[in-house]
């Protein structure tokens, strides 16, 4: 017979092959960021699709707020050895995104920009296919700037990295081209399952 334990104990979480090797579960959900947060008025917030230099699409916070909204509850795995199991999101997927500028994607990569200056590649494929949104709420409320708010891109199946904090962009580029941590020795891909952390792994 299973042991349950003492009354009141939560029942225990159901993380059997969901913690990828290296990594270690939390409770909590740290903060972290290459630069300080930036606040971003809504009113002079936009998202800008392109295909290289040039511009396809463009939406105001009350626009990117009317496209179609997707939920997500995922687990996150940051490459500073953390783990969060079942994080709860909602936001714009990117095949919503991309239907509503009528773009088919143009080439294979991408790049993701931020206000303050991140940047961070992602493989088109990572991106469509129900895989990632452009999130705006996380746990039922609106994301706090610490964590990206207003939004942040959401790619929970590879390293955290890649889920750029305050995102104004997506870039169609002719090649993978390293983004902000890329250019600092991490994976071009950062499957947490194959430990691709940095490059060459
Ligand atoms: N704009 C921006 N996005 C970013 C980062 C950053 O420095 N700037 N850091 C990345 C890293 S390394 C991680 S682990 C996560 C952390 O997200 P969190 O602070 O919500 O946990 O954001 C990612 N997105
Ligand atoms: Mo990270």
């Amino acid at each position: 017979m299973a042991t349950r334990g003492f009354g009141g104990r939560r029942p225990p979480r159901d993380t059997a092959g969901r913690i990828p090797p290296g990594q270690s579960a939390t409770d909590g959900f740290p903060v972290l960021a290459a630069t300080p947060t930036p606040y971003i008025p809504l009113d002079q917030w936009s998202f800008t699709l392109k295909v290289g230099p040039r511009t396809v699409a463009t939406w105001n916070w009350e626009q990117f707020n009317a496209l179609p909204r997707t939920q997500f509850t995922r687990d996150i795995h940051c490459v500073t050895k953390w783990t969060k199991l079942d994080t709860i999101w909602e936001g714009v997927s990117i095949d919503d995104l991309l239907k509503a500028a009528g773009l088919e994607p143009p080439t294979k990569f991408t790049l993701a920009h931020s206000y303050g200056g991140y940047s961070t590649n992602v493989p088109i494929d990572d991106l469509t296919g129900g895989k990632a949104m452009v999130a705006l709420r996380y746990d039922g409320k609106p994301l706090e700037p610490d964590h990206g708010g207003p939004a942040r891109l959401l790619v929970p199946h590879l390293y955290f990295w890649k889920s750029a904090k305050w995102v104004n962009g997506l870039q169609f580029t002719q090649r993978d081209e390293a983004g902000f941590w890329e250019l600092r020795g991490y994976h071009m891909r950062g499957d947490p399952w194959k430990e691709e952390r940095f490059a060459g792994d």
